[in-house]
Formats: structure tokens, C-alpha cells, sequence
């Protein structure tokens, strides 16, 4: 494969969850809050072209706790009473570019009053790089026409 000498392209992506209060506890299931997970870009683009999939770890007391997302929006929404770590795995559409794999801690509580009393939204989000260092030309393709 011809790689594409001295270039890096970085892609700035943003990853986190939000979280909101029911106000009570759910009597079926013990459940306290909605949450949501999301993976996107920083910048409003189309990742669909070098994102080949992406596999949401979720802790084992969820059915189905590896979630599949082969197209954006990269997004799991749940409920549930308990904060755990979600394992995010990140495929590439050049086979050759191993998986990436991101941690992130779910957060439901906060110190907030407004948060604890369901008022409004828990945001717990965080900013990072996904740096590919000298990428084959063929995926070189895909990263800068997306
Ligand atoms: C622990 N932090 O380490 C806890 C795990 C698991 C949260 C928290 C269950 C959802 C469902 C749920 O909220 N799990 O039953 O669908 O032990």
C-alpha cells in the first residue's frame, strides 16, 4: 500500500453523555435517569466516509450490551440507575487502521441543585484527536473529501 509520506491528518471529535433526573425512582425497574452517549465531530462533517462502525460497550446489566452503529449519529439513549464505564470501539473504513478504543465514564450525579432535582441536564463532555499518522492513499481519499 502507498502511504501518504510526512502527512497527518487529525480529526477533532467530541464524546460524552448527558444525563436527566426522572424526579423519582421508576417503580418496574429501579431506573432514575434518561441518559444519552454520543460520539461526533468537533466540526459538522460527514465521518461516515472513514468511520466504518462503531461498537458501544455497555455495562452487562443492559440487554444487548454491545451496540453496533454502522452510520451516524453515533448515539445510544437509555435509562438506568447507575454510572459505569462505556468502552467505545472506532473502526476504520481502511482495514489496515487498527480499531481505536475510547473510555468514557458514565455520569448521572452531580452536585448541581438544578441537576438533582431533574430541572435540567447533567453534560459531561469531553474534546480529543483522532491522529492518523502517514495513512495509506486510498484512505488518505476518504479522510479529506468527507
Ligand atoms: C457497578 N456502577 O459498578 C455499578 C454498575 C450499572 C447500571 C451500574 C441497569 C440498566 C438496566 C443499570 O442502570 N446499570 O437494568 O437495564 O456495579
Amino acid at each position: 500500500t502507498t502511504r501518504m509520506k510526512n502527512s497527518t491528518i487529525i480529526k477533532p471529535i467530541v464524546y460524552g453523555n448527558t444525563a436527566k433526573y426522572f424526579g423519582k425512582k421508576r417503580e418496574e425497574d429501579g431506573h432514575t435517569h434518561e441518559w444519552s452517549f454520543y460520539l461526533k465531530p468537533y466540526e459538522n462533517e460527514d465521518t461516515s466516509g472513514y468511520i466504518q462502525r462503531v461498537q458501544i460497550k455497555l455495562h452487562d446489566s443492559y440487554p444487548n450490551s454491545n451496540r453496533v452503529l454502522t452510520k451516524p449519529p453515533y448515539e445510544v439513549h437509555e435509562t438506568g440507575w447507575g454510572e459505569f464505564e462505556i468502552t467505545v470501539k472506532i473502526f476504520f473504513a481502511d482495514p489496515n487502521e487498527k480499531p481505536l478504543t475510547i473510555f468514557h465514564l458514565l455520569k448521572l450525579f452531580s452536585t448541581d441543585q438544578d441537576v438533582i432535582q431533574g430541572k435540567k441536564h447533567l453534560v459531561n463532555e469531553y474534546y480529543d484527536e483522532i491522529i492518523f499518522h502517514e495513512p495509506s492513499q486510498f484512505f488518505y481519499q476518504l479522510l479529506t473529501n468527507a
